[in-house]
């Protein structure tokens, strides 16, 4: 059955920063499903979020497929779908555990953690494309890596001399050095000492010496290495190690993201955009959300001037879009800053659609420019009960901007409302969706105003 997310009033994984209203929230990040171990990529002018997904209802990781999400202001978020899967690769049989998408000279290389059929245990598969959101296909029909125990959590990083290396591991942290192709290797596959000097000292733990656990992420600096990785034990924190080799030796830096947040693990994923870093990482903040309902997050942070990574809380998330919204032409309906109720759905001629809306669930588009006032509300609908989008400014019961009638037959259509209020500039707009009963009222496929 499908759970519908509703009443975030307060986002109980979120409850340290007080109060979070629905209105002013940005974390988590992905509203219509549960995601986790979250894989940021920058790719031109757009960040692409490469995301596992936790099976509603689940007792443990129980993960199937992967997501990926865009944004090029860094509070509106569009679904791209979901390219791949464990079927993607026909030796593994399941556990779509994290992964990490990352592109050379145009191709776009995702390696994923996946159980293979004979070995029985975690190994490593990479797929390729020749686009951030696929189709991916499986670019070895066998695994990449297929080592160790603990062959889990791939983390890819490409050297400013071309060099690329593969990290991975749990409770070891292995790397190799990557062939060109970014699909092959010819060296040995090395073990990272793990050394109180170089990942910390824990106690009481047999398998584990030092607080790394798992999730290692590469990052580059100036001249500096950054090895951001889960510290634990359970419940897992986030800490960093650097280095002036993206091989080590490491040296133990500390906390980043202390525990917190409902879910025993967490993930992060560093990057630079338009002048920002910012750590995303995953807890259990949606409703229902725990150590296995897990939700994907960012903050926005700053270097310190000596190179250090201030420790971060989790918090409602980015504060300031990058750039507004041009209301004038077309948007995704899956492209939301914050949702309340609906879902999400993939078809081959559609793409991406909002679906399983109900009397009362709404969708927020942060910082949409009107300019100087619109005509006409366009928006592509298929109606399912009928109903109509309310769209409202600034909060989901303020200002009505108009009102759209979805009502006609089942088929995709696109509507027009006419009757609009002389609204101008910047806002945050809310379509608020109202119809009778509790069936689904329609699917809706994008908008824009005339
Ligand atoms: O999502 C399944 C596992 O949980 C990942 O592989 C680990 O990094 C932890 O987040």
């Amino acid at each position: 059955m499908m759970i519908k997310f509703r009443n975030y009033i307060l986002l109980s994984g979120l409850l340290s920063i007080g109060v979070l209203t629905t209105s002013r929230a940005q974390n988590p990040v992905v509203q219509t499903i549960y995601t986790a171990d979250p894989a940021p990529m920058v790719y031109q002018d757009t960040v692409f979020l490469y995301t596992g997904h936790d099976e509603e209802g689940a007792t443990f990781f129980t993960m199937n497929d992967y997501k990926v999400y865009s944004s090029t202001d860094m509070v509106n978020w569009t679904d791209r779908g979901t390219p791949l899967s464990y079927q993607t690769f026909n030796w593994a049989k399941g556990d779509a555990w994290a992964a990490h998408c990352i592109e050379r000279d145009g191709k776009f290389y995702w390696y994923v953690t996946l159980t293979d059929k004979k070995l029985n245990r975690p190994v490593i598969g990479v797929a390729v494309s020749d686009h951030a959101t696929g189709p991916f296909k499986d670019a070895l029909g066998k695994p990449l890596v297929a080592a160790n125990q603990g062959d889990i959590d791939p983390a890819a990083f490409i050297d400013d001399d071309g060099q690329a290396y593969l990290y991975w591991g749990n409770p070891k942290l292995w790397y190799v050095k990557l062939n060109e192709d970014m699909i092959s290797y010819d060296g040995a596959v090395m073990e990272e000492p793990l050394t109180p000097e170089s990942f910390g000292k824990r106690e009481g733990d047999s398998l584990r010496s030092t607080l790394y656990e798992e999730a290692p992420w590469l990052y580059k600096r100036q001249n500096t290495y950054y090895l951001f990785y889960a510290a634990g034990g359970i419940p897992e924190y986030l800490a960093y190690s650097t280095s002036d080799s993206p091989v080590g030796p490491w040296s133990y830096q500390g906390v980043v993201m202390p525990t917190e947040g409902q879910s025993f693990t967490n993930h992060p994923g560093v990057i630079d955009f338009k002048g920002n870093s910012y750590l995303f990482y995953h807890n259990g903040a949606l409703p229902g959300g725990g150590g296995f309902a897990r939700s994907v997050a960012v903050e926005p942070f700053s270097f310190g001037e000596d190179g250090t990574v201030p420790e971060l809380k989790m918090t409602s998330g980015v504060k300031n879009a990058i750039h507004p919204v041009d209301a004038f032409r077309r948007v995704e309906a899956e492209t939301m800053a914050f949702s309340e109720g609906v879902k999400t759905e993939e078809q081959p001629k559609i793409g991406v659609f909002v679906t399983s809306i109900q009397n009362g669930d709404w969708l927020k588009v942060r910082g949409v420019d009107l300019k100087d006032g619109a005509e006409r509300f366009k928006a592509a609908v298929k109606t399912k009960a009928g109903g109509s989008i309310e769209i409202r400014m600034d909060d989901p019961s303020g200002p009505l901007l108009t009102t759209l009638k979805v009502a006609g037959d089942h088929h995709w259509q696109e509507l027009t409302a006419t009757d609009l209020q002389t609204i101008k500039g910047i806002h945050d707009l809310y379509f608020v969706f109202k119809g009778e009963g509790e069936n689904d009222l329609f699917d809706f496929d994008y908008w824009y105003f005339e």
